[in-house]
């Protein structure tokens, strides 16, 4: 549930960048730091190994602005990929109030995709959360590689869009798709909590 503050005005909100290892989930952060005003971003803080693989997590708050009188900002963190950092990648999803899964829409990363994202059910489901009921986008990366690499957006929503969630291809590393994707699960999330709003 995104934590609201009634006397500051402020909504804050967890979003998490789920997906396999070195699908581009850093990379995603890392452009998102490199185009918001500094005036509306904290520090991002990464912690990797020396060859760039996330340790930890990476982090990184942002202010998307004024709705409806709230300053609404997004905590954005991602997961370390790689299958043996499982503990880790629990801890980060902790209460999450929306999750982008980052596919890496290479051919041959396809069986590590559906290991990821089964992996996702599982943790969710650890912490009492149907994947169906939580804001969920996927962003399926890479694009930008050659097509015989890679495969396409329809193809990728017949094998992991099974409830039409906003699914957009996107090319992290030169930017494309970035912003789309963390406006369409903003957008979900802030949805469900005007819905849903929380008591005082
Ligand atoms: N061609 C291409 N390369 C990408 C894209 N996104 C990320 N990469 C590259 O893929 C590699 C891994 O990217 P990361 O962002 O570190 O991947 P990650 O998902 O954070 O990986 P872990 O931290 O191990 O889970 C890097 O060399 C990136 O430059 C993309 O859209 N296109
Ligand atoms: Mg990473």
């Amino acid at each position: 549930m995104p934590l609201v503050n009634f006397t500051a005005r402020e909504i804050t909100c967890k979003l998490v960048y789920y997906g396999p290892g070195r699908c581009g989930k850093t990379t995603n952060l890392q452009y998102i730091h490199g185009r918001v005003p500094e005036a509306r971003r904290g520090r991002m803080v990464s912690l990797a190994t020396q060859s760039d693989r996330t340790l930890f997590f990476d982090f990184l708050p942002i202010e998307l602005g004024v709705i409806s009188g709230f300053t609404t900002r997004f905590q954005l963190y991602t997961v370390p990929g790689q299958v043996y950092y499982n503990a880790t990648r629990r801890l980060v999803l902790q209460g999450a109030d929306g999750v982008v899964f980052v596919v890496d829409s290479q051919a041959r990363r396809f069986d590590e995709n559906v290991e990821s994202f089964q992996n996702l059910q599982e943790n969710l489901l650890e912490q009492g959360v149907d994947i169906r009921q939580l804001p969920l986008v996927l962003q399926y990366n890479k694009q930008d590689l050659p097509p015989d690499l890679v495969l396409s957006a329809p193809e990728l929503d017949e094998a992991f869009n099974f409830r039409s969630v906003p699914s957009l291809p996107a090319d992290a590393l030169h930017g494309t798709g970035v912003f789309e994707t963390l406006k369409a699960l903003s957008t979900v999330v802030l949805q469900r909590l005007a819905a849903r709003p929380p008591t005082l």
